[in-house]
């Protein structure tokens, strides 16, 4: 059960993409395991990863094997196959996974979820017409669930990154703050509600420095500005703010990002996981969905979150989050939300300490793996 494969598609912007990357790196690096990664759009991988050729239809980088995959494409299915957010896989990699022997490990990686039917559904058989049995993989919040993906020393890593290696990190992105600032990182949605938080930005005492690598939220950024494009670089002052473009950094690196950052503006999955991971306060701007969807996602996280805050602190940090998430005017809910600063901060630890009592995502994937071929050999006789 050495061999692993992942396939991937890329529906939107880069999370699919993202969380398979780091899973695939994760499970070669950590577990050892012989990893290929399926990708369809190897152009959004590059982004995340620079020594990715998307050109070339297999290659090796950071110890795992990157296949572009399309139509017609042809394998041996590995020991365990994920199928990540629920990408559809071919029959003819199904038909091979059954009559493999012994037959594939199938495992769909769902999209993480705070609501509590996920622990319900976890580890749940998916019935097939065809192919091996599959299963529903969910990655959460909670014991019963299969956790979130947490490198082994990635904790230690960011206890160890210094001032000085944020201010050579911070120097390479081209970012060198007055004393003194706030430091925020925006990675976000478009969101027309950014105009009325800027406004008062602009206006607060307290110096903000706003970091914001181009993406969805730059227009938004740009008409506030009253300019037509926001290039890596650029830099922009109102009053006490300052606004500047920074380029889309690779994968390992948004880490020390949202480590050098006192604030982090998050989204979808990926970023809203490792912002967690830095113990610092931020924004979740949840990937919305029809009929409001995500509000109850945001809901539900936030009910876990919230435990271990106080009331007041709490009731501000819903506020805000909602106001952002509802597209509403933030002045008064950002004013009430600062108050509580050192709630906030305190809370941000507490949760990341919670959260890393819980076994990482990857590790939970490879013990399930090991358990579910052990009980096969137990009750398969090998003659
Ligand atoms: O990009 P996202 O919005 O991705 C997704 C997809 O839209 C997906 O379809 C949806 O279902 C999911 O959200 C909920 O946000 P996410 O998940 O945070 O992924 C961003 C990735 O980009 C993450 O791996 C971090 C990485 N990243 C960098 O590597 N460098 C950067 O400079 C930045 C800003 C991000």
């Amino acid at each position: 059960m050495k061999s692993w494969d992942i396939f991937c598609t890329a529906i939107d912007n880069f999370g699919d993409v993202g969380v398979s990357w780091r899973l695939a790196r994760q499970l070669a690096h950590e577990f050892a395991l012989d990893v290929r990664l399926f990708v369809d759009d190897p152009q959004v991988l590059e982004l995340l990863c620079p020594e990715v050729s998307p050109s070339l239809p297999i290659q090796w980088v950071s110890g795992v094997q990157v296949i572009r995959w399309g139509a017609g494409l042809e394998v041996a299915p590995a020991a365990v196959v994920i199928e990540t957010f629920g990408c559809r896989l071919p029959d003819t990699l199904i038909s091979a996974m059954a009559a493999r022997d012994p037959a594939s490990l199938w495992i769909n990686l769902e999209y993480l979820s705070a609501e509590s039917w996920v622990e319900d559904c976890h580890c749940l058989p998916s019935p097939q017409v065809t192919g091996p049995q599959k299963y529903f993989y969910f990655p959460g919040f909670t014991e019963r669930t299969g956790g979130l993906l947490r490198e082994k020393d990635l904790l230690l890593k960011r206890q160890q990154f210094t001032q000085a290696d944020k201010r050579h990190f911070l120097r390479k992105l081209g970012v060198d703050p007055s004393p003194g600032s706030v430091l925020v990182s925006v990675f976000t949605y478009e969101n027309e509600s950014i105009a009325s938080w800027l406004e008062i930005l602009c206006r607060d005492e307290s110096r903000f420095h706003l970091l914001v690598p181009t993406g969805r939220i730059s227009k938004n950024i740009q008409r506030w500005l009253g300019v037509e494009v926001l290039a890596h670089g650029e830099i922009h002052s109102c009053g006490q703010l300052t606004i500047q473009a920074i380029p889309f950094v690779r994968q390992e690196d948004y880490d020390l990002l949202l480590w050098s950052c006192d604030l982090n503006l998050v989204r979808g999955e990926d970023s809203f996981v490792r912002a967690q991971w830095a113990g610092k306060p931020f924004l979740w701007h949840i990937y919305p969905q029809e009929g409001n969807a995500h509000l109850e996602k945001l809901a539900a996280f936030l009910r876990y979150y919230l435990d271990g805050m106080g009331v007041e602190a709490a009731a501000a940090t819903q506020r805000f989050w909602g106001d952002w998430n509802r597209q509403k005017a933030l002045q008064e809910s950002w004013a009430v939300w600062q108050k509580h600063w050192p709630d906030l901060e305190r809370n941000a630890e507490r949760w990341c300490s919670q959260l890393a009592r819980q076994p990482g995502l990857a590790e939970s994937l490879a013990r399930l793996a090991q358990s579910w071929y052990k009980r096969r050999a137990e009750i398969t006789p090998p003659f």
